[in-house]
C-alpha cells in the first residue's frame, strides 16, 4: 500500500481527481486540520495550504475544506495552493451552536464511534441525537461506553442502550486499563477512516492515545470528577500504522441536527418499521387514528421516551431544512444510501 493509500485514498477519490483537467499538474493531498484559513496537508510535499482566490470565491461554507476532505494541490515548496476539493464520500453536519448554520464536522469518515462515559449517567436521548446525524452523514455508527473501569456491570449497562443502538455495534472499553480495546481495534483497518465524537471529557483523546500507542494528543487529568475537561483544540487526522486513519474532534457541547430524515428513519428504524402499519401513509404519530406507533407507545413495547426524543428531533430537522442552505440538497443521495441501509436492516 502506498503512503497515499494508507491516508486513504481510495479509487472513489483517485477516480474524481484523474478527471481533473490538469491533473498532471496537481497532487491529491488530504487535509488534517484547519485554522484560519490554513490548511494542514498530508500526502504531498507541502504542509500546509491556502484556498485559491478562484475557490474561495466559489465556495460556500459548507464546502470549505475540514479534517478528512481530500484536495487537489499545486505546490511551491512547504506551501500549496488548493485547486480543487474532491467530493465527500461522507460528512458529518451539525447545526452550530451560535450561527444555527451548517457545520461540516469531519469529512470522509468510515465510522464514527460514538464515545460515552459509563460513569457519568449515560443519556440515551444524546445518544439517539448522535445516532441520527452518524446515520446522515453516509458513515456507519459504533456506540463506544468508555470508562467501564468505574461500573461494576458492564453487560446491564451495554443491555440499557441496545434498543436505542439499533443496528449499531456496542464495544464496551477502558481507556484506563486497555479493557475491550481488542474489541473496538478490530474495527480498524488500512485505508479506512475512523473518528470519535461524543461530548468533552469522555475518553476520546484517551481512546485515540491508545489506539496510536503514544500521546499524540492532549489529554487532561481532571482527577475524580466525572466531567473531564476540554483539552482538544482543533481536529486532528493521524495515520495508524497499517491500520487505517484515525480523526479526534473536539468535544462538543451541543449537536444539532440539521440534515435529512433518512438519518433519522435509520436511528429509529422501530419506528419508521411500525410506520409502515399505520393507516395514513403520512401519519406523523401525533394523534392520528390508527397509528401503529402510538399503538406501541401505549402497550409500552415502544419506549414513551423515545417516541417524544422522535418528534423533538423530527422538529428539529424540519426548523432546519426549512432554514436550509440549497447546497445540503446534495446530500439526497447520501440520504438515500442511509434509507436503503435502514431497508436491509429492516429486513434482516
Ligand atoms: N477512569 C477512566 N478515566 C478515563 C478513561 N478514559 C479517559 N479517562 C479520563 O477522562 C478525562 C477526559 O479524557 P479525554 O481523553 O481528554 O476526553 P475527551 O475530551 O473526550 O477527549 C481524562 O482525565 C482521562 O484520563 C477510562 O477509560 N477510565
Ligand atoms: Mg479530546
Ligand atoms: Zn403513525
Amino acid at each position: 500500500m502506498s503512503s497515499i493509500e494508507a491516508l486513504g485514498y481510495t479509487p472513489f477519490f483517485s477516480a474524481q481527481f484523474e478527471l481533473l483537467p490538469e491533473s498532471h499538474t496537481l497532487r491529491p493531498a488530504r487535509v488534517s486540520a484547519e485554522s484560519h484559513g490554513l490548511f494542514q496537508l498530508l500526502g504531498c510535499e507541502a504542509t500546509l495550504g491556502e484556498l485559491s482566490g478562484k475557490l474561495r470565491g466559489q465556495l460556500k461554507a459548507i464546502q470549505r475544506p475540514v479534517s478528512g476532505d481530500w484536495v487537489a494541490v499545486s505546490e511551491q515548496g512547504d506551501r500549496a495552493t488548493i485547486r480543487h476539493v474532491l467530493d465527500r464520500r461522507t460528512q458529518l453536519v451539525r447545526r452550530a451552536a451560535f450561527s444555527d448554520l451548517p457545520q461540516v464536522i469531519a469529512a470522509n469518515v468510515d465510522v464514527f464511534f460514538i464515545v460515552t462515559s459509563a460513569n457519568q449517567e449515560l443519556n440515551p436521548r444524546r445518544l439517539e441525537r448522535y445516532l441520527t446525524a452518524v446515520w446522515d452523514s453516509g458513515a456507519d455508527p459504533v456506540l463506544v461506553l468508555n470508562k467501564i473501569d468505574l461500573v461494576d456491570d458492564a453487560a446491564a449497562l451495554e443491555a440499557s442502550v441496545r434498543d436505542v443502538a439499533g443496528g449499531a455495534t456496542i464495544v464496551s472499553v477502558s481507556a484506563r486499563t486497555g479493557q475491550g480495546m481488542t474489541e473496538l481495534e478490530s474495527l480498524l483497518s488500512p485505508a479506512r477512516t475512523v473518528s470519535f465524537i461524543g461530548s468533552s471529557g469522555v475518553g476520546k483523546s484517551s481512546l485515540a492515545n491508545r489506539i496510536l500507542g503514544q500521546e499524540l494528543q492532549a489529554t487532561q487529568d481532571t482527577s475524580s470528577t466525572a466531567k473531564g475537561r476540554h483539552t482538544t483544540t482543533r481536529r486532528e487526522l493521524m495515520v495508524v500504522p497499517g491500520r487505517g486513519v484515525l480523526i479526534d474532534t473536539p468535544g462538543m457541547r451541543e449537536f444539532g441536527i440539521i440534515d435529512d430524515e433518512g438519518g433519522l428513519d435509520t436511528a429509529f428504524a422501530d419506528i419508521a418499521a411500525r410506520a409502515q402499519h399505520c393507516r395514513f401513509r403520512d401519519c406523523q404519530h401525533e394523534s392520528e387514528p390508527g397509528c401503529a406507533v402510538l399503538a406501541a407507545a401505549e402497550t409500552g413495547e415502544l419506549s414513551p421516551e423515545r417516541l417524544t426524543s422522535y418528534h423533538k428531533l423530527k422538529r428539529e430537522v424540519r426548523a432546519a431544512q426549512a432554514r436550509q442552505d440549497p447546497v445540503l440538497a446534495a446530500n439526497v443521495k447520501r440520504r438515500w444510501k442511509s434509507i436503503n441501509k435502514a431497508m436491509r436492516r429492516r429486513s434482516r
